[in-house]
């Protein structure tokens, strides 16, 4: 089968969702980044309202992301991602579609805001319906938000007790994304409860390689960065400034410039630690 192409920066919620159906089922892809409101001529043809995902398979054009994972069910039914039963497959849509994605989307607006309060307010009923209705394959996106959230309250044992229900709900699943997002709220787990260990570090680093299989170049650069400023904490210095910059250079070519300002900053300010110091020591 030749790979579909997927038209769409990692940095949206929507192609990550339509990457996440790609995976559970199998099915080969490609993705063309590009950025978000920057798209060229050849995109507006593509994509009249000018937004990402667009998948092209062939000559067929196909946009918005829940009507691509409607084509990727009907091209490829198993393994199927909705109830059998027709009643249950309209609850199945209307929650995941309709209100479990806008929920998520939200979730990461507060999460990139730093809007920690916020956060876990917009996480609270999400994760309720997830875990009530066992879907934890759809948690890719929310359970990391959830996961800082309430480690970001101090709520560290209730993190733990969310983290150790999502690994249960992913058991004997061979789901890649919500494994990589397991892993990445596992690092984060670490990251409250020891502090910037190596232990972290290295979870963090379990984390972007996860992310990096898929692949999710974002989440897997959000990873890295975490895991060069635990190292730097730690004065593994050399190695965790190298990672930082690894790291700025990625969000760089994804245009997520927010990041890339944010990780400049640090940069700025242990990158003086890094001429003082003349150790080199492996992570
Ligand atoms: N309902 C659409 C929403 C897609 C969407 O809003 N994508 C954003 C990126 S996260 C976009 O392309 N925005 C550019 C714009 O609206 O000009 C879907 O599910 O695919």
């Amino acid at each position: 089968m030749k790979p579909l192409l997927i038209v769409g920066s990692y940095l949206s919620p929507y192609v990550r969702k339509v990457l996440v159906c790609l995976e559970l089922k199998g099915i080969p892809y490609e993705v063309d980044p590009i950025v978000p409101f920057y798209g060229n001529d050849r995109f507006s043809e593509l994509s009249p309202l000018r937004r990402v995902p667009v998948l092209v398979d062939g000559d067929l054009v196909v946009t918005d992301s829940s009507v691509i994972c409607q084509y990727l069910e009907e091209l490829q039914p198993s393994p199927s991602l909705l109830p059998t039963n027709i009643r249950d497959r309209a609850r199945a849509r209307a929650l995941l579609d309709v209100w479990l994605e806008a929920a998520t989307a939200l979730a990461q607006v507060r999460w990139a805001a730093g809007e920690m309060d916020r956060l876990l307010d917009a996480t609270d009923e999400p994760v309720w319906t997830v875990s009530a209705k066992g879907i934890w394959l759809w948690a890719t996106d929310l359970a990391p938000a959830r996961v800082a959230a309430l480690t970001a309250a101090g709520r560290v044992d209730e993190a733990a007790r969310f983290v150790a229900a999502f690994a249960r709900g992913l058991r004997g699943r061979d789901a890649p994304a919500p494994r990589a997002a397991l892993a990445n709220c596992r690092a984060l787990l670490a990251a409250a409860r020891l502090g910037p260990t190596r232990a972290t570090a290295s979870a963090f680093g379990r984390a972007a390689a996860a992310w990096d299989k898929l692949p999710r170049p974002y989440d897997s650069l959000l990873a890295r960065e975490r895991q060069a400023l635990c190292l730097i904490e730690i004065d593994h210095i050399p190695t965790g400034l190298h990672l930082l910059t690894t790291a700025f250079r990625g969000f760089a070519e994804l245009g997520a410039r927010t990041d890339v300002d944010r990780v400049a900053v640090a940069l700025a300010t242990h990158g003086s630690r890094g001429r003082r110091s003349g150790r080199t020591r492996a992570a």
